[in-house]
């Protein structure tokens, strides 16, 4: 039975956590846990890596953990590999990391060594890699990712898999053509694949068509592909209640998930889930620069402060974005992570 015990505290706090951690590798090269306040020595000379679409990435991935946390065979697949730091703050927090590299461990020490090696010679890609445990598709070059969560479920009935997909990965050849496979891998004797589609409305510089379609049409299009179109709302414009409701509308479209793949092995005819989250581009990130819509568009695909090793401006900015997901509650030297519950 999935979704026992579904906590939403306990989702928001590691929400807060990852998205930290993930700002922390784009941007600090020390202070990592904001101990005095945040001076330009403390920011990396080279500002590299991919904002955009993490806060997405870590939501997802809080809510998906949390549902499916007793059941051994639930996987998940990240189609934006750019999302690399997301990844790495959730394995990092999650112990995975550890497993495979003693140096991860869930400690200030652990925090220092992802932060400062994130992208860094000889340390970790900028994307997620073959090195990243757990991981069967990069995402590097856009468009694999669900065509790999099914090809991961064929001949695997005990197998749940969970497959992110940018809006922008959604217009590749790819992943389009990768919509029929449930024609053709779903139900028995393979695993039950659970395509989430992250409407953010925008890939590199420009908007995505998903983004600019109505809802009834993009339910269409879905439902046109044979499966059951489930929405998750995370778009409000303050990022804390986006968060609340996305994590109330995850709970409802994984509940009729289960409830419809229980079905499917049953051997009903029935469509599969497909879920659409809708959030900002950039959710929980700075609002706007110099008069210039940051969070909600395009100008949130990198770096989203390019200037904070230099701008005193776009320094304290940052400060104040970090400090917003209050770390200290979730992390202290002495104790580690804990969280609600
Ligand atoms: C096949 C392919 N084409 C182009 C790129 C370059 N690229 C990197 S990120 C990106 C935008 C991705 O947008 P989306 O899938 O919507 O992800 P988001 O960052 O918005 O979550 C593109 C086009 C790529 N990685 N792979
Ligand atoms: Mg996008």
């Amino acid at each position: 039975m999935n979704g026992l015990g579904f906590d939403s505290e306990r989702i928001k706090q590691k929400v807060r956590a990852t998205n930290y951690l993930t700002v922390a590798q784009l941007f600090l090269k020390s202070n990592f846990l904001l101990e005095n306040p945040l001076t330009f020595d403390d920011i990396k000379p080279r500002l590299l890596g991919h904002w955009g679409t993490c806060p997405g990435i870590n939501l997802a991935y809080a809510c998906l953990k949390e549902y499916f946390k007793t059941e051994e065979n639930f996987s998940f697949v990240l189609g934006p590999g750019h999302g690399f730091p997301a990844l790495q703050a959730n394995l990092f927090i999650d112990g995975d990391l550890e497993k495979v590299d003693e140096n991860a461990k869930r400690s200030e020490e652990g925090i220092i060594y992802i932060c400062k090696n994130f992208s860094f010679p000889g340390g970790f890609p900028s994307h997620a890699s073959p090195v990243t445990p757990g991981v069967i598709c990069e995402g590097g070059e856009l468009g694999y990712a669900l065509g790999t969560a099914y090809g991961s479920a064929l001949g695997h009935p005990e197998k749940t898999i969970a497959v992110l997909i940018g809006d922008g990965e959604f217009e590749t050849a790819t992943a389009l053509s990768s919509m029929n496979l449930n024609k053709i891998i779903g139900g028995s004797p393979n695993g039950s694949v659970l395509p989430i589609l992250h409407l953010n409305g925008y890939k590199i510089s420009a908007p995505t068509i998903s983004g600019r379609k109505s809802e009834r049409e993009l339910n269409e299009l879905i439902r046109g592909f044979g499966f059951k179109p489930l929405l998750v709302r995370g778009d409000n414009e303050d990022s804390n209640l986006a968060i609340d409701y996305a994590i109330k509308d995850f709970k409802v479209a994984l509940d009729k998930a289960d409830e419809i793949f229980r079905k499917i092995k049953h051997g009903e005819a029935v469509n599969p889930p497909f879920i659409i989250m809708k959030t900002d581009k950039g959710l929980t990130g700075p609002e706007e620069l110099n008069g210039v819509k940051i969070r909600g568009n395009f100008k949130s695909h990198q770096i989203p402060l390019p200037l904070a090793k230099t701008d005193e401006k776009e320094l304290r900015i940052l400060e104040n974005w970090l400090k917003s997901y209050r770390f200290s509650e979730v992390f202290r030297k002495e104790r580690g992570f804990f969280y609600a519950k």
